[in-house]
């Protein structure tokens, strides 16, 4: 017998030990358009605004949640009218309960118009975001929006049917200017660093070449927060909504699991009220950056490094990877060493060694079967914020950067597509052409020393620390010491 599908209608039949939605479903309206209803903004965003409308916020705190490009989320909410569950799941087990506060969701594509008309609604208050690093089109070494990038250049050409993130906002924020001029909070939920004034600079630079008044009204009338979300949320199996169904006695074709830790720090600009997502764990803070560099630098730097090792070495997820005495032993060290100094003036008081356990621990958690092909995939947009700032900071303090250096080495050799035992991989970058080329090129210079520069110069990511001698000297030796000794016994060398 098929299995009944998550429902509204359903709800009381699910077994008690499922939390379901305590506020009223059918009261509520959107006041938030999300854009990238991706599996975290499901687990973190929508947990959140839940236990903010559990504890009362106002019915007119709905979310309106769209995809930019793939219809799957859609058509998985649809037939169960916005609910989905979320598993916290860890060692000692899983908790699930049920996310309500999805009103109704869209596939920009399908219908781009839908999508402006959404953004200048009189009703909508929040926009916020989380489409991933490359969703900004921008230039990750600068920050600038990338005028080459296609759906840039089609977005400002073609007003009518926007592609991108920008793009929607900005002719979103068009028609709300034209139709009242109402003020709007965008919220960028993404890993990038002060992501609200990035998502600023980007959305004034596109404004800018399409109207200047549009541009001036912008920066009167929307804020943009920063941010720093955490949560780690893989990307939903057919096993995890085997388990889901399991759980729910049901079947939940959008279900997600995260692991239980939630934090988001973030400023309180908001242009036209918020929910009080404090009854959700948000902090509300004068200044978000000290929190989004601790956490882009330590977790999301740590993710990537364990990540880069992990696919060279066939280690297949998170906790498999740091189940090996040599690269836990690393990545401790990486973070207690390199990455833990950077940060200190900017938190004073903070205990950046419980930190940096409690994240050793979160990584061990053995229930997510997080893959570290996952997390490795857009590295040239990753890696900007979460290394070589770091590495910026330890160059001009005139301190060691070897274990840095040799997670960049990882990653260098990760573009040559294949692991340790040869098995072949597909490069998952929006850079992976150029970047496959920027391997070919480097392979075929004949010292350590011109293999290294030779990555450096890679601008997109590298920016201005092309050719930078301490760097290419590190980089250099790592390189080869990856070469001559393999992931594991390279580990053991560099962890002090
Ligand atoms: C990860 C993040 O995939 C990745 O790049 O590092 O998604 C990470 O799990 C989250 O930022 C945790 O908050």
């Amino acid at each position: 017998m098929t299995a009944p599908r998550l429902h509204p209608r359903a709800l009381d039949a699910l077994p008690p030990a499922v939390r379901r939605p305590a506020f009223d479903r059918r009261a509520l309206r959107t006041g938030i358009v999300h854009l990238g209803l991706g599996a975290f903004a499901r687990a973190h965003l929508a947990a959140v605004n839940d236990d903010a409308l559990d504890a009362g916020a106002a019915a007119d705190w709905g979310m309106h949640g769209v995809s930019l490009r793939h219809a799957d989320v859609r058509g998985a909410l649809l037939p169960q009218q916005g609910l989905y569950s979320l598993g916290l799941r860890d060692a000692a087990g899983t908790q699930t309960r049920i996310i309500g506060s999805v009103v109704s969701t869209a596939v920009a594509p399908e219908d781009p118009q839908a999508m402006v008309s959404a953004i200048a609604h009189a009703d909508t208050r929040i926009v916020s975001l989380t489409v991933t690093e490359k969703g900004y089109c921008h230039d990750p070494a600068t920050r600038a929006l990338n005028l080459a990038h296609a759906d840039i250049a089609h977005d400002l050409a073609d007003a009518l049917a926007p592609r991108s993130a920008i793009g929607f906002v900005v002719r979103g924020l068009q028609a709300r200017c034209s139709e009242g001029g109402r003020p709007l909070t965008l919220l960028s939920l993404d890993n990038l660093p002060a992501n609200g004034d990035t998502l600023r600079g980007l959305v004034l630079a596109f404004a800018e070449r399409v109207d200047a008044q549009l541009a001036r009204w912008i920066e009167r009338e929307c804020t943009f927060p920063n941010s720093m979300v955490d949560r780690i949320v893989p990307r939903s199996t057919e096993a995890d909504l085997a388990a889901a169904q399991a759980a729910l006695g049901m079947r939940d074709a959008a279900a997600v699991v995260a692991e239980p830790f939630l934090a988001w720090a973030l400023e309180d600009r908001f242009a036209a009220g918020r929910p009080d997502w404090s009854a959700g764990g948000a902090q509300f803070v004068e200044r978000a950056e000290p929190f989004e560099k601790l956490k882009l630098r330590m977790l999301n730097g740590a993710h990537s490094a364990i990540a880069y090792f992990g696919l060279q070495a066939g280690w297949a997820t998170v906790d498999a990877a740091i189940a090996q005495p040599s690269l836990r032993r690393f990545i401790d060290a990486l973070l207690r060493d390199e990455v833990a100094p950077t940060l200190a003036t900017d938190l004073p008081g903070f205990d950046l060694d419980a930190y940096r356990a409690q994240l050793l621990q979160r990584f061990t958690n053995p229930a997510l079967a997080h893959r570290t092909q996952q997390i490795a995939m857009d590295g040239s947009q990753k890696l900007p914020q979460r290394w070589l700032n770091t590495l910026r900071d330890r160059l001009a303090a005139g301190a060691p950067i070897d274990q840095l250096a040799l997670a960049l080495a990882a990653w260098c050799t990760h573009l040559r597509g294949h692991d340790e035992t040869g098995q072949r991989y597909t490069l998952d970058d929006p850079l992976a052409a150029p970047l496959a080329a920027l391997h070919e090129r480097a392979a075929s210079r004949p010292t350590a020393h011109q293999r290294a520069a030779e990555f450096t110069r890679f601008a997109p990511v590298f920016g201005d620390l092309a050719d930078q001698p301490r760097l290419v000297a590190a980089l250099s030796a790592a390189l080869e010491a990856l070469r001559e000794h393999g992931v594991p016994a390279t580990l053991e060398r560099f962890a002090r």
